[in-house]
C-alpha cells in the first residue's frame, strides 16, 4: 500500500527555503503563488542539503532522503519538533512518541495545569514525577532527550529566544487552559482562560511569522468550537466543501472554502474560536501554514511510552473542572459513586483515545501544510452519547473488574443542547493521512480500570472525592446539582438518534 505522504513534496516541507524566490499573494482561501524576477519557475533552496543550489520544489519525500519511512508516513530525518505545554496530559506522551520516532524534541511548560488542579483542591489521580524525574527516566527508559525549558507562553523574550535557538520545524500548540467549567467559574477564571489562550497564540503567531515562518504550526482547537448547532448542518472539517451552496431569497449563494459557523458552549470553547480566527489570519498574511486540530473529547491512560515506567505517566484528571467525562466515570466507578450523567445525558460528543490521539498528530506532523495552508482535522474516533458511555463504563467496570455501578442524572449545571442532531465529518484523518482508529472505548475503558485500581492510585482518588459533584454553573451560581434519578445499566431505553460519523 502506498505510504500517505510519500507524494508530498519539498512545497511541503518546512526544509524548503522559499523567501526570495516567491511572492505571495493571499485573500481568504484564494492564493497567488507568483515567482519573483523574470524567472517563470518557482525555485527553492533547501536548508537540510544546501549542495542542490535553486531548484524546483518538486522533489517527493520518498525520494528525498533527508525524509525516511516510519510506521506513521515519511518522517523528516531527526525533526525538530517544538511542544509547548509539554508537561500536560497530551504534551508528555506526545514527547516520548516523537522522542522515540527519532525526533529532535524540545519544549516548555509553566506548569500552570498542575497549579489551577491544585488551586481547586484537587489532584492528578495518576502520580505524574517532577520534570527533573521526567526527563532523567525518559532518556534512562527510552533513550529520549528532551530539551526543556519552563516559561511562560506570553514571555515573548524568552519564546522568541528558545525559538531562534532550536530553530523548531514543527510547533505543537497544547499550551492552553483546556476547561470549559473553569473558564465559567468566575470572572477571573473566564479573563485567565481567554488571555491565557488567545493571547500566547496571538504572540507565539507573529514569533513563527518572524523566526520560522516555513515550521508547520499544530494547533489544538476543539470540536466544541462547532457546538451542537440545532440545524443539524453537517460539521465539516473547518470549512465549506468547494460545492457547498446556499439556497436563499430564490438565489444560489456559493459558500465554497468559507469558514463554517462557530457555535462554541463555554467561554473556554470561544477562546479556541478565537484562536481559529487568528490562526487563520496568520496564514493569510504571513503565508504561515498550520493544522488546527478539532479534538474530541479525549479519555485514557495509555501509550506505548508512557507505560514503559512509573515516572513517565501521564496525568489523569477527574475533578468537575479538569475531568473529562469518560475518566470522570472510570473514577467515579471505583469510588462507588453512581457515575454523573448531566442533564438528560442524550448530548452527543466526538471521542478518541488518548493512544489514538496521538498517533494522528504524529501522521500530520509527518505531512506539514503547504505554505499559506489553514487546513483543519476533525480528531475524533466516534460518536457516543452520554448515557451510552455512562453504561459503557458500567458494564466493563463490572463485567471485567467485578464492581456494582450505578448511574445517576444531575441537574445539568451548564447550559448546552441536551437532544440534538450531531453529524460529523472527520474523513481527512482517513483518507489524506492514513490514520484508522485502533483503539475502542471498551479497550481503554478496560485499561484505566487496571491501572487506576493500583493501591497507591486508589488511595489519590479517595483522597479528593469532594472535588467530583458539580458546583460550577454556567448561569454563574454556586450550588451543587440536584439528582434527578438513579438507575442501573442497561435499565433505560436507547433513544433512536444516535448522530452520523461521516468519514468517507
Ligand atoms: N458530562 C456529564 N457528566 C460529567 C462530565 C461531563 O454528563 O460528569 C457531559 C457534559 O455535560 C458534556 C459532555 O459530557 O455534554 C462532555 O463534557 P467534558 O467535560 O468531558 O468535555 P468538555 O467540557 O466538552 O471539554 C473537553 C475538554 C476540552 C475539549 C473538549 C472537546 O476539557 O479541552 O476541548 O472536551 S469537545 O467536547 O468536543 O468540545
Amino acid at each position: 500500500m502506498e505510504i500517505h505522504n510519500a507524494n508530498k513534496t519539498c512545497w511541503n516541507c518546512p526544509a524548503a527555503i522559499l523567501k526570495g524566490n516567491v511572492d505571495f499573494r493571499g485573500c481568504g482561501q484564494s492564493r497567488r503563488i507568483v515567482p519573483k524576477g523574470d524567472d517563470k519557475q518557482l525555485m527553492i533552496e533547501c536548508a537540510r542539503r544546501p549542495e542542490l543550489g535553486h531548484y524546483e520544489p518538486s522533489i517527493t519525500f520518498e525520494q528525498c532522503p533527508e525524509w525516511r519511512e516510519t510506521e506513521f508516513g515519511y518522517l523528516l530525518k531527526d525533526m525538530r519538533v517544538m511542544i509547548l505545554g509539554l508537561d500536560g496530559y497530551l504534551g508528555w506522551p506526545l514527547a516520548l512518541k516523537l522522542g522515540k520516532l527519532g525526533c529532535k524534541v524540545s519544549g516548555v511548560d509553566n506548569y500552570l495545569r498542575r497549579d489551577m488542579v491544585m488551586e481547586k483542591g484537587s489532584h492528578t489521580v495518576v502520580p505524574i514525577a517532577r520534570m527533573t524525574d521526567r526527563l532523567k527516566t525518559a532518556s534512562e527508559v527510552l533513550g529520549v532527550n528532551i530539551n526543556f525549558r519552563q516559561m511562560e507562553l506570553n514571555d515573548l523574550k524568552a519564546l522568541r529566544e528558545f525559538i531562534d535557538e532550536v530553530k523548531p520545524e514543527a510547533i505543537v500548540h497544547y499550551a492552553e487552559i483546556t476547561a470549559a467549567p473553569y473558564s465559567m467559574v468566575d470572572v477571573e477564571h473566564a479573563i485567565k482562560t481567554q488571555k491565557n489562550n488567545v493571547l500566547g497564540t496571538m504572540g507565539l503567531l507573529w514569533i513563527m511569522k518572524d523566526i520560522v515562518p516555513m515550521s508547520s504550526l499544530l494547533k489544538l482547537g476543539t470540536m466544541g468550537e462547532y457546538g451542537s448547532p440545532l440545524t443539524g448542518r453537517p460539521l465539516f472539517e473547518g470549512m465549506f466543501p468547494n460545492d457547498a451552496v446556499l439556497q436563499w431569497d430564490d438565489r444560489e449563494w456559493s459558500m465554497g472554502g468559507e469558514l463554517t459557523p462557530r457555535d462554541p458552549h463555554s467561554f473556554y470553547h470561544v477562546s479556541k474560536v478565537q484562536d481559529t480566527y487568528n490562526v487563520y489570519e496568520a496564514c493569510k498574511y504571513w503565508w504561515l501554514r498550520s493544522y488546527d486540530i478539532m479534538q474530541g473529547v479525549i479519555f485514557g491512560v495509555h501509550t506505548d511510552e508512557v507505560a514503559a515506567h512509573p515516572d513517565l505517566r501521564t496525568r489523569l484528571d477527574y475533578d468537575e473542572w479538569f475531568g473529562t467525562v469518560v475518566n470522570r466515570f472510570v473514577t467515579q466507578s471505583l469510588l462507588g459513586i453512581p457515575l454523573t450523567v448531566y442533564g438528560e445525558g442524550e448530548q452527543i460528543r466526538g471521542m478518541i483515545a488518548l493512544e489514538d490521539a496521538m498517533e494522528c498528530m504524529v501522521r500530520l506532523i509527518a505531512a506539514p501544510p503547504e505554505p499559506g495552508q489553514y487546513d483543519v482535522v476533525n480528531q475524533i474516533s466516534g460518536l457516543y452519547k452520554i448515557r451510552e458511555v455512562a453504561d459503557t463504563v458500567a458494564e466493563v467496570g463490572s463485567e471485567n473488574h467485578g464492581l456494582d455501578i450505578e448511574i445517576q442524572r444531575l441537574e445539568n449545571p451548564r447550559v448546552e443542547a441536551e437532544r440534538h442532531p450531531f453529524e460529523v465529518v472527520s474523513s481527512k484523518l482517513s483518507k489524506e493521512h492514513g490514520f484508522f482508529p485502533n483503539v475502542p472505548l471498551e479497550k481503554e475503558i478496560d485499561r484505566m480500570f487496571e491501572l487506576l485500581s493500583e493501591d497507591e492510585i486508589m488511595n489519590r482518588i479517595d483522597q479528593k472525592k469532594h472535588v467530583i459533584m458539580p458546583v460550577t454553573r454556567w448561569s454563574g451560581e454556586k450550588k451543587e446539582s440536584g439528582v434527578l434519578e438513579v438507575y442501573k445499566p442497561g435499565e433505560k431505553k436507547e433513544e433512536g438518534y444516535k448522530g452520523i460519523l461521516d468519514t468517507e
